[in-house]
């Protein structure tokens, strides 16, 4: 299974060499270094007004000495991720609907794969829907993720109307007694409204089957594109409030200090899992304190 500290080498790459140079001496670090240390941050895609607070912070309180420069980062950064308590699929009513959306390519439907997997894992009756009919390779793919796992798949003809075969998953997981239902979506870009409107209309069918569907709405966000992909969200979120994240691509991603921004851009929407990999065991419930400790420990194990 993939491991935090491996997934986050890239970025932990872009950060350590420059935090090397902040020593504790008692004295305030230099201006180069404290430009390179900058200018890390800013790569690996922190938000540039905190970077702005922690170089100003450094250069006012230099490290004393005992204290290190990644247990001051630390301290300082553990306080803007939220993190969710318990399981993400403890849902008070049975079935319940999870809608994933995300960007094209973002990993939506490797993620509904690896999240019925894990839910299955737990002892949960899931099912999967498959609401891409834009391709047919897309319903496809999960198809077979379906087979592979041994979860029952809804899906429709290509080209057939996604909300109708969201109605049917959610129909079909009444029938089955399903516990869980993800359905898949077909991957749409933020600034396309015809395909933000559809995924309005999924939402009305859902709820026409039960007025409290969907219970929750996840987007998949592709790490790798850093800040685009919380610009990204923050439309999504105005067209259908989203109730949960889901980094994917964490592992290729040099530009994981985007999550410290996500508190303050989607205020209470929490980060639920992050993919660490491709293969099913790769999604992992999102953890703060692992993420920080992978991202400012030492060189990749
Ligand atoms: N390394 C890595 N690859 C991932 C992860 N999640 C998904 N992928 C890969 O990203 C690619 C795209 O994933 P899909 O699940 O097809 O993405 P999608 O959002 O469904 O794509 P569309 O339906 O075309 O919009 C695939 O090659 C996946 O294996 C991850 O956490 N880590
Ligand atoms: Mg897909």
């Amino acid at each position: 299974m993939a491991s935090w500290k491996k997934a986050l080498g890239k970025t932990r790459d872009v950060l350590v060499g420059a935090l090397q140079g902040i020593v504790a001496d008692g004295e305030a670090p230099d201006e180069l270094t404290l430009e390179e240390l900058e200018a890390a941050l800013l790569r690996a895609d922190l938000p540039p007004r905190l970077v702005g607070e922690l170089v100003m912070d450094l250069e006012d309180h230099p490290l004393q000495p005992g204290q290190s420069i990644t247990g001051v980062l630390k301290e300082r950064l553990s306080s803007k991720i939220q993190t969710q308590k318990g399981s993400a699929f403890d849902f008070p009513q049975s079935p319940s609907c999870v809608l994933m959306l995300g960007v094209n390519g973002a990993g939506k439907t490797t993620t509904c794969a690896k999240l019925a997997w894990r839910a299955q894992q737990e002892g949960r009756r899931v099912q999967l829907g498959a609401a891409d009919t834009f391709r047919a390779a897309g319903t496809e793919q999960l198809r077979l993720w379906g087979e592979r796992l041994e979860v029952p798949v809804v899906s429709g003809r290509q080209g057939s109307d996604a909300a109708a075969v969201a109605y049917d998953a959610l129909d079909a997981a009444y029938a089955r007694d399903v516990e869980l239902l993800f359905i898949d979506t077909a991957g749409r870009m933020h600034t396309k409204s015809h395909l933000m409107d559809e995924l309005q209309k999924m939402h009305r069918s859902l709820q026409k089957r039960d007025p409290a569907a969907p219970h929750a709405v996840w987007m998949v966000l592709d790490a790798s594109l850093g800040q685009n992909s919380l610009n990204q969200a923050k439309v999504f979120h105005e067209t259908i409030p989203l109730t949960g994240l889901i980094l994917s691509k964490l592992d290729g991603s040099s530009k994981a200090g985007f999550l410290f921004n996500i508190q303050k851009e989607l205020p209470g929407v929490p980060v639920l899992f992050s993919g660490l990999g491709e293969q099913k065991e790769d999604l992992v419930p999102f953890d703060a304190e692992a993420f920080l400790d992978a991202l400012l420990s030492g060189p990749s194990s």
